[in-house]
C-alpha cells in the first residue's frame, strides 16, 4: 500500500487528500489532517477521483467521427489530422475563423496552464471564448479598471473579518469561488463563534443564507441598485480616520454619482426595505472590520460589472479594501500574472476588437461566449468556420444550449481535447483525450491567488499513465509545433516549442516559483514547496496592494468612466413583472461533468424547479407535478418542488443536467438526464458592459406540463 497526499481538483477549495493505492488501484480516498490549510476537510465529491480514474466511459485514445460512429485512431494520426484541419480553415478563411473554447477544468490542470499561453498565440485567433465569460468575467473587469490588472481580485478575508455581506453566493454548497478556504462552513461558524455577522443577500434562502444571522431577499438583478444605496449611506457621512482617501482616484465622482439612490428609492425594485439597507449600511460601516463578497449571483446578471465595481467601492470607501479582515490581495509563491512571456497572464485590456455580429467587446483578449453560436451561423466574411474546445462542455454551459447544438452541427471542423463523449464533444469530428487527473502531477496555478491565506502545494502523479498517453500540455505542445510546421515557420517559434516540451511542467514550476522573488516576497524553489508533503501554509494575507497596484495614476480608480456610464442603464431597466428564472448548485454537482460517478447522482432527482406556494397556487400545481418550463429561447419539461425557500416570482433550476441528448457516451449520466436550464437561458441576455452572459434572472413561463417529465425539448439539433 502507498499514501499519497495532493490537493483535490475538482473545486476551487484546494482540499487536502490523503489517498492510498495498492499497485494499480485507489483503495480510499481521506481528507489529509495534517494540511495546515484544510486539516482534513473534504466534502462528498473528493472520491469522484477515483470513479473518474477508472470510469468505463472515459476515453482512452483519440477518437475519429465517421458519420455517426467513432473509431480509434493513434495519436501522431490524430495529431497531423487535427493541426491540418485547423491549418487548412486558418488558411483558407483567415486565422479568426477557427475558434478556441476553454472550460473550467483547465483552471484545475497545471500543464494546460502552464503551455495554453504560448499554443494560443500560435494559433493566433482572435475568437477565443471561455467559461469565463459564463462566470466571473465582470469581476476580472472591474480589476482591471480599479487596479490595472485582471487577476487583482479582492478576496475576503473570512477568516479575520468581523462582518461578512454575501450577495449572490452559496459556498455551503459551491465550497467557494473566487475564495478559495478549505471547509468554509467551519470557517463561518467560527466567525459566528468569535462574535462576528453574516448576512446573505439572495433571491433564495440558501444553505448558506439559512446558517446566516440575516438573509435578505433580492429581485434577481438589482444587487447594484443595493450596492449603490448602500455606498451612497456610507459616503453621506465623513470617511473614517482609517481610510486613507488619498489612495482612491475618482472618489467624488462616486459620491456625486450614488447620491440619487436612496434607500428609499431602492426599496421596491430590490425588495429589501429603506429601513434594512440604511441598518445593513450602518452595521457595515461601523463594524470594526468588515468585507462584502459577491459571487456567482451579482456576476451572471445584467449588471454583473456594475456589481462587482461597487463591491469594491463599498469595501474600499469603508476602509476595507487591503487590511486583514476586509478584502486582500494575495501574493502566492508562485504568481503567473509575473512570469515572462509566454507563460505570463497580462494586466488584461477592453474593448480592443468587437465581436462581428452583435458588436460585444474583447475583455482580457477573449469574446463573450453567448456569441459564440451567432458569430458560428451567421455567414459572411469572418463568419467562424472550425473550433476546438479544450476542457469545456459549452452545450450544457452556456446560453441558448440548443442553438450551439445547430451551429457545433454545421461546422468545417471541431476538435475536443476532453475525455469524455459528451454533449459538446459529439459533434466534434476528432476528440483527443488526455489522462486522469491521478495520472498527473498537480500544482495548483490558479487558486492561491484567491485564497485566504498564502499556500502552494505540489504533488506528483499517482499512476503513470504508460507511452500511449498524452498529457493536456502535450496535446497543446503537439498542435503548436505542427501549426508552426505547417505555416513554415521560423527557427524561434520551433525553439519555443522545443524548449517548453524539454522543461515540461515541473522545471516551468521550478522557474515560476523562484521568479516569485521578483514580484513578491518569495523566491521558492520546486524542492523546497515539495518537500512540504502535506502543503506549504505561509500564513494569513498581508496587505499588498500598495505593491501590486498597476494603475497609471498609481492609485484605486474607484469611478472607472464606462463603468460610471453605466449606471444609466441600470436606472432605465424594466422589472419583469412574471416569474424570473435563477440556478443553484447542489453539493454533488460540478457544473455538468460529474453525474457519471454513480455516488454522485444517486438518491432523489436534483434537477427540479423550486417554486413559491403562492405562484405554485396560482398555477394548480403541486410538489412532483411536471410542469414546462418556457422562455424566448427554448423550453424543459421537470417536476416541480413547492417550497418558500425561493420569494415568490423566482423559480430555481439547477445547471449542468440535460444529458439526454443523441449520441452522448455516459452511460450513468444518462440514466438521470434531468433538463439542461441553459437550453432556456438566451444568449441575448448580456451584462453589456463585459459580455457576460446573465443566465440569472430570465423570464419564464411555468405551466403544468402535457406529459411526465422527460426534459426533451420540441425541436433543436440531435
Ligand atoms: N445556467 C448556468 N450555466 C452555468 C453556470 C450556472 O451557474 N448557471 N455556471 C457556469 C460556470 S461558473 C462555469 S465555470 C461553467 C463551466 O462550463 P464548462 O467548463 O464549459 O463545463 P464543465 O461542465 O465544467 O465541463 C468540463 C469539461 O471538461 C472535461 N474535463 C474535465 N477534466 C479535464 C481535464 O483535465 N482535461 C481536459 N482536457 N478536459 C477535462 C469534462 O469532460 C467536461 O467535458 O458553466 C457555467 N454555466
Ligand atoms: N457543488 C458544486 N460546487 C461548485 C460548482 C458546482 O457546480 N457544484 N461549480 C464551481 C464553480 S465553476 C463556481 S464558479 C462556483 C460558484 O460558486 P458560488 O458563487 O457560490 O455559486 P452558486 O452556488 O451558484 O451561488 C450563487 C447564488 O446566487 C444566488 N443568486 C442568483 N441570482 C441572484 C441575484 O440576482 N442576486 C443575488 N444576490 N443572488 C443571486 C443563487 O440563488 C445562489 O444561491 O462553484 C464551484 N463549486
Ligand atoms: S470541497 Fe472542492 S476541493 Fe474540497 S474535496 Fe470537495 S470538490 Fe475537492
Ligand atoms: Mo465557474
Amino acid at each position: 500500500m502507498t499514501t499519497h497526499y495532493r490537493a483535490c481538483n475538482l473545486c476551487e477549495a484546494m482540499c487536502g487528500l490523503r489517498i492510498e493505492t495498492e499497485g494499480e488501484r485507489v483503495t480510499s480516498i481521506r481528507g489529509d489532517d495534517d494540511d495546515p490549510f484544510s486539516r482534513g476537510y473534504l466534502c462528498p465529491k473528493a472520491t469522484a477521483l477515483q470513479h473518474l480514474h477508472e470510469d468505463p466511459d472515459r476515453l482512452r485514445q483519440p477518437l475519429r467521427r465517421e458519420g455517426t460512429q467513432w473509431k480509434a485512431i493513434g495519436w501522431d494520426e490524430a495529431l497531423d489530422e487535427a493541426a491540418q484541419r485547423l491549418h487548412d480553415v486558418q488558411r483558407r478563411h483567415g486565422r479568426n475563423a477557427v475558434a478556441t473554447y476553454q472550460g473550467n477544468p483547465t483552471t484545475h490542470n497545471t500543464g494546460a496552464l502552464l503551455f495554453g499561453p504560448a499554443f494560443y498565440r500560435t494559433l493566433g485567433t482572435r475568437s477565443r471564448f471561455s467559461a469565463t465569460s459564463v462566470d466571473q468575467l465582470p469581476h476580472m473587469l472591474a480589476a482591471h479598471w480599479m487596479f490595472g490588472h485582471q487577476l487583482l481580485l479582492p478576496v475576503p478575508d473570512v477568516d479575520r473579518t468581523d462582518f461578512l455581506l454575501m450577495l449572490g453566493a452559496n459556498p455551503l454548497a459551491s465550497n467557494g469561488s473566487l475564495l478559495t478556504a478549505p471547509n468554509l462552513r467551519g470557517r463561518l461558524d467560527a466567525l459566528k463563534q468569535r462574535g462576528g455577522t453574516l448576512v446573505v443577500v439572495d433571491p433564495r434562502r440558501s444553505e448558506t443564507a439559512a446558517r446566516a444571522d440575516a438573509h435578505h431577499f433580492i429581485r434577481p438583478g438589482t444587487d447594484a441598485l443595493l450596492l449603490l444605496a448602500l455606498v451612497n449611506e456610507v459616503l453621506a457621512a465623513p470617511l473614517k480616520a482609517h481610510v486613507d482617501a488619498d489612495a482612491f482616484a475618482g472618489l467624488d465622482e462616486v459620491r456625486a454619482l450614488a447620491s440619487a439612490f436612496t434607500p428609499e428609492s431602492v426599496s421596491a425594485a430590490t425588495g429589501l426595505s429603506a429601513p434594512t439597507v440604511r441598518a445593513l449600511a450602518r452595521a457595515f460601516s461601523s463594524a470594526k472590520t468588515a468585507v462584502c463578497y459577491g459571487r456567482m449571483g451579482t456576476s451572471v446578471q445584467p449588471f454583473g460589472t456594475l456589481c462587482a465595481w461597487l463591491i469594491n467601492v463599498l469595501n474600499a470607501v469603508t476602509g476595507n479594501l487591503d487590511r486583514p479582515g476586509g478584502a486582500m490581495f494575495p501574493m502566492p509563491p508562485f504568481d503567473p500574472r509575473w512570469l515572462p512571456r509566454p507563460l505570463s497572464i497580462g494586466p488584461g485590456s477592453y474593448g480592443r476588437t468587437r465581436s462581428r455580429v452583435r458588436g460585444l467587446p474583447e475583455v482580457g483578449g477573449e469574446l463573450p461566449v453567448s456569441v459564440m453560436a451567432e458569430e458560428m451561423l451567421t455567414p459572411g466574411d469572418g463568419q467562424l468556420r472550425a473550433l476546438l474546445t479544450f476542457a469545456g462542455n459549452p452545450v450544457l454551459s452556456t446560453p441558448n444550449g440548443r442553438q450551439l447544438d445547430r451551429a457545433l452541427a454545421g461546422l468545417d471542423f471541431m476538435v475536443s481535447i476532453d475525455p469524455y463523449l459528451n454533449e459538446t464533444t459529439r459533434h466534434a469530428h476528432l476528440i483527443l483525450p488526455p489522462p486522469s487527473a491521478l495520472e498527473r502531477l498537480h500544482f495548483d496555478v490558479v487558486f492561491p491567488m484567491l485564497a485566504v491565506r498564502t499556500v502552494a502545494k505540489h504533488a506528483d502523479a499517482l499512476f503513470d499513465p504508460g507511452p500511449d498517453a498524452r498529457h493536456d500540455w502535450q496535446l497543446l505542445a503537439g498542435l503548436g509545433k505542427r501549426l508552426d510546421a505547417l505555416r513554415g515557420g521560423g527557427l524561434k517559434q520551433r525553439l519555443t516549442w522545443v524548449a517548453l516540451e524539454r522543461l515540461g511542467p515541473k522545471r516551468l514550476l521550478d522557474l515560476g516559483l523562484r521568479l516569485g522573488a521578483r514580484g513578491g516576497r518569495w523566491g521558492l524553489s520546486l524542492k523546497q514547496v515539495a518537500a512540504a508533503t502535506h502543503g506549504l501554509d505561509l500564513g494569513p494575507l498581508e496587505p499588498a496592494l500598495r505593491r501590486r497596484l498597476q494603475t497609471k495614476s498609481g492609485r484605486v480608480e474607484l469611478c472607472p468612466a464606462l463603468a460610471a456610464a453605466d449606471v444609466a442603464r441600470l436606472e432605465r431597466a424594466q422589472a419583469s413583472d412574471g416569474l424570473v428564472l435563477i440556478n443553484r448548485r447542489h453539493t454533488r454537482d460540478c457544473n455538468s461533468w460529474l453525474h457519471n460517478v454513480p455516488k454522485l447522482v444517486s438518491g432523489a432527482d436534483r434537477c427540479t424547479l423550486l417554486m413559491h406556494p403562492t405562484d405554485a397556487k396560482a398555477r394548480g400545481l403541486e410538489t412532483g407535478a411536471a410542469v414546462t418550463v418556457s422562455s424566448r429561447v427554448g423550453a424543459v419539461t421537470v417536476p416541480v418542488h413547492v417550497s418558500d425557500e425561493v420569494m415568490p416570482g423566482v423559480v430555481s433550476l439547477p445547471h449542468g443536467y440535460g444529458h439526454g441528448r443523441d449520441g452522448v457516451r455516459l452511460q450513468v449520466a444518462a440514466a438521470h438526464p434531468g433538463a439542461s436550464v441553459n437550453d432556456l437561458s438566451d444568449d441575448q441576455r448580456v451584462d453589456v458592459l463585459s459580455g457576460n452572459a446573465a443566465l440569472s434572472g430570465v423570464p419564464v413561463e411555468v405551466t403544468r406540463a402535457p406529459s411526465r417529465p422527460g426534459c426533451q425539448p420540441a425541436g433543436g439539433a440531435r
